[in-house]
């Protein structure tokens, strides 16, 4: 089973260390003795004072001492990174269990009563057992502090699980090259007081409210977070992958559909068909096929809400 000290972020950071701890001292020991035998033997053995070479036939004492010694040290290390890896790939079964999914270039955390978070957050104190799932590309999920990192592999059954030991934000990553904005896929791991995680876990109508507050379109914004939306479209003005959603509402818009320009008002219509369908037609100068279509994933209230909070775009 795992251990935990109750100190660490993650009950893996105690072995880990270990095992980090005695592969680098042990390395770091080797590279100041041999660097110093070697050059007391430079000094010695220098040329100058010794002008006639002498042939060595061998030592079996040391032969047989340099041979034993490292494969003792070798399997220590391996030992201890083994003792490490083992508990990672046995989930207690009282896990709480977290659905991630990564995607160019996002990722979003899905909970079993439908609540979803952009950010991963955990009870204080609790077997996680996190499912990997990628809707495209290999990513791979790293959270550091935790000392834990798995690839996600489209159309592959993974999982990881931790116990989170310590209150508190951490980084996450993804750490498998996945693209052009692959340095923007982050987010944090929030470990919250049992308590504070039980009223946020229930609290399922306002999911806008816990990450956005509730000014006017905060729903639709929390919704394209979870969707990945942000990853490829700006709010500012600036072009990132996709077209920047500053003042698209109601905009003139030049797109190509079958191989030909075609200008069109941005409606609800057209927005809707972009998000459900964006095959059909390509913004011009943007790459077509790189968006992936939401149909089914979004739903017409979700659909509502992300236009809602895109009027909020447009500078008057
Ligand atoms: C992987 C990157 C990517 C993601 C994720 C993505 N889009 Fe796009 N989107 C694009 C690109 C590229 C275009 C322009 C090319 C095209 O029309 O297919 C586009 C076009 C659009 C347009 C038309 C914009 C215009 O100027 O006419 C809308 C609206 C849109 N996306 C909304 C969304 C919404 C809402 C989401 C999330 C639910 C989303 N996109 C997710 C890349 C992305
Ligand atoms: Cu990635």
């Amino acid at each position: 089973m795992y251990s935990t000290t109750g100190t660490d972020a993650s009950n893996y950071v105690s072995t880990f260390n270990t095992a980090f701890y005695f592969i680098a001292g042990i390395s770091l020991i080797l590279l100041i003795g041999l660097t110093l035998t070697m050059l007391y033997f430079v000094f010695k053995y220098n040329k100058r004072k010794n002008k006639i070479a002498i042939q060595n036939e061998g030592n079996t004492f040391l032969e047989i001492t340099w041979t034993v010694v490292p494969i003792i040290l070798a399997l220590f290390m391996f030992y201890f990174g083994w003792e490490g890896w083992k508990p990672m790939s046995k989930p207690p079964a009282n896990a709480m269990n977290i659905t991630a999914t990564a995607r160019m270039w996002s990722f979003s955390f899905l909970y079993d009563n439908g609540k979803e978070s952009p950010d991963l957050i955990v009870p204080v104190n609790t077997p996680v057992k996190i499912n990997l799932v990628s809707l495209d590309v290999i990513h791979s999920l790293f959270i550091p502090a935790y000392r834990i990192k798995s690839d996600i592999v489209p159309g592959r059954v993974k999982f990881m699980w931790f116990i989170p030991e310590t209150e508190g934000n951490y980084d996450l990553y993804c750490a498998e090259y996945c693209g052009l904005r692959h340095s923007y896929m982050k987010a944090m791991v929030k470990v919250l007081p049992k308590d504070k995680f039980t009223s946020w876990y229930g609290d399922t109508a306002s999911l806008a409210k816990t990450t956005e507050g509730s000014v006017p379109g905060a729903e639709g914004l929390a919704i394209m977070k979870i969707q990945g939306c942000l990853a490829c479209h700006s709010s500012d003005g600036s072009k990132i992958v996709g077209p920047t959603y500053l003042n698209l509402f109601g905009s003139q818009q030049v797109v190509i559909r079958d191989g030909v320009e075609v200008k069109v008002t941005a409606d609800e219509a057209y927005i809707k068909q972009m998000i459900l369908d964006p095959a059909s037609q390509a913004v011009k100068g943007y790459p077509k096929g790189l968006m992936q279509s939401y149909k089914g994933k979004i739903t017409d209230t979700d659909l509502a809400k992300i236009i809602e909070y895109l009027k909020t775009l447009n500078e008057k």
